[in-house]
This record gives structure tokens, sequence and C-alpha cells, in this order.
């Protein structure tokens, strides 16, 4: 058992079941602070915490408080991520200066799984992934998610990519950046509040020991870099994505209308997608987050042999 990065504060619960190598579940904290409403935000992490821990698990949120990484959250903190508007969107290459400056940041699947890695954590479970946006080709705005899961050993459960990405795009990166892209029970890759996208599952997998199988392949055979574990939405919470394009379509068009740009165009997106579906898509993510923790929690009690 290699020692936590000494930059990191783990928490009680965290350092004990690393220490004893019991499984743990990283959660990322920009789906808290810019993916969904206060104070529905900072209930489903509360919530997602417990799921994980009744699932056998310890969860460990990650986030920077006061400039200090940190794996293991109090319900305070959370409270904190949910609604102070300073806390900043951190994903890794905004890391060094959060840290430098003693800023609150709240991190991306990028910087958690970074984080993670540092605290010896392979299991991590989000909503959804960021990928290569429409228009990529031309705007060069490929989410830093891409490149760490090039490059850091940790599993990142998800319900697939949202349509305000290009789905396709993002998967051919994925291949290119040498990225196993495993979906759970389905042939068919998920769109996020959808269980299909038109794009078929590159590598199909049934239930946690499947996956925590490839896990230990991967990195047995020393080839870095993460797991994309696509977990579809339950049929019965799924908005199929025929009913999401208008509302996506819309989004997009909003934020042009308004020059977005960089790292805010991700949360203006997700915030507009919450408003055009009167809340009904924030219900759909709550559940896609829950399914994923049981599934996460699963892999992690595989991968760690219990
Ligand atoms: N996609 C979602 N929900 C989210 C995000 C993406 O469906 O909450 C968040 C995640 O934290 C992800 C980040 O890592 O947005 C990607 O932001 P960007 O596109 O700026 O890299
Ligand atoms: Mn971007």
């Amino acid at each position: 058992m290699s020692t936590p990065h000494p930059m990191l504060t783990l928490s009680d619960e965290v350092a004990a079941a690393l220490a004893e190598g019991r499984p743990v579940v990283a959660l990322e904290s920009t789906i808290i602070s810019h993916g969904m409403p206060y104070p529905r935000n900072v209930e489903m992490a509360v919530e997602v915490e417990g799921i994980v821990r009744d699932a056998g698990a310890t969860p460990a949120t990650v986030a920077v408080l006061g400039g200090r990484p940190r794996v293991g959250l109090t319900p305070e903190d959370l409270e904190l991520l949910a609604s102070d508007p300073g806390v900043t969107k951190v994903s890794r290459r905004d890391l060094p200066y959060v840290v430098a400056r003693g800023l609150h940041g709240a991190t991306t699947v990028a910087a958690t799984m970074r984080l993670a890695a540092l605290a010896g954590v392979r299991t991590f479970v989000t909503g959804g992934l960021g990928g290569a946006h429409r228009g990529a080709q031309q705007t060069f705005d490929l989410s830093a998610d891409l490149t760490e899961l090039a490059v850091t050993d940790v599993a990142v459960v998800s319900a697939g990519v949202k349509s305000i990405l290009d789905i396709g795009l993002t998967l051919e990166a994925l291949e290119t950046l040498g990225v196993p892209v495993l979906v759970e029970g389905s042939d068919e890759f998920p769109s996020f509040y959808s269980r299909s996208s038109g794009h078929g599952a590159p590598m199909r997998v049934d239930g946690a020991a499947e996956v925590a199988a490839v896990m230990r392949a991967k990195w047995d055979l020393g080839l870095a870099g993460g797991v994309v574990v696509a977990n579809p939405v339950p049929v019965a919470d799924e908005i199929p994505a025929a009913e999401m394009d208008g509302v996506i379509a819309r989004a997009l068009a909003d934020a042009d209308d308004r020059g977005l740009r960089g790292k805010e165009v991700t949360p203006y997106l997700l915030g507009r997608i919450v408003e055009l579906t009167d809340g009904a898509s924030l219900t759909t993510n709550i559940a896609l987050v829950r399914h994923n923790a049981r599934l996460g929690a699963a892999i992690a009690r595989e991968y760690a042999g219990c």
C-alpha cells in the first residue's frame, strides 16, 4: 500500500479504508457546484455518498478547499460547494492556480481523476463525462476529461455523454487516446438522458466483475490511463433522445448567442437544459447518478477483491 501524496488531505473514513485495502469510490464536485441547482445539488451529493456506503464501499468526494486538495468531505463541505458562488470550476489546468492561491474549487472529471489517483483510488462515479463539443473540429473545444482519461489510472462510471457534445467525435477521440469504452449490459453507447445514441457499444460488459477484470488486465499490462464505464440510465428514468434533441439545439443556440467560450460552455448548457425542461432533466440526472453509484460501489468491491 503506497502512502497518499503529502499535499492531499484525506478524511479519516477514506484514510482508514485505503489503509485497510477496503473499496473506495471517488465522486466529483463540479457536478455539485456547476452541474445542478441548489439545493437539489447538495441533497444529491449527500444521498449518493449514502448509496455508496450502503453498497459496502467508502465514498470520497473530491474538491479543493482553501487551496487544499481534499479526498473525502464533510456534510458542511458539501453544503459550501453547493451554495457558495465563489467556488471555481477546476479542471486539470486550474489545479495549480487554486492551490497556490488558497481558493475553493470544485473538481471536474479530469481533476477528480488526478486527485483520486494520487490518493490511490481507482474507481470514480459521476453523471456524465466531458468530451468533444459539437464543432470541435473548428473550435478545438475538447474537454480535458478526454486527455486525462489517456494518462490517469482510474475507471470512470458515467451514463455516457450528453448530446450537447458530438458523441461520435468523442468516441473517436477516446479510441485514439487508447481508452477502453465499456458499456454495461447494452450493445449501444448511451447518451446520458437516454439509453440510445445511435452509436454502438465499443465493448460490452455484463456486471461489475467483468469491469474489474478489464481494469486489472489493463493496468497489469502496463497500459496507463483510465477506463470509461458507460452505464445506461434505467428505462424507467430515461427521456427519449428525440425529446431532448430540440431542448439541446435550443441550449446550444443560446450559448452561441451569448458568445460563451472555454470553461463556461458546459456549466451554461447544463443549467439551460434544466430550465428548458422545467426540471425534468434534473430528475433524470439524479436518477442516473444514483444508478451509477450502485454500479461504482460494486466495481470498487470487485476490484478490491471483496
Ligand atoms: N457533463 C455532464 N454533467 C456534468 C459535467 C459534464 O453531463 O456535470 C461536468 C463534469 O464535471 C465534467 C465537466 O468533467 O462538466 C466537463 O467540463 P468541460 O467540458 O469544460 O471540460
Ligand atoms: Mn471545453
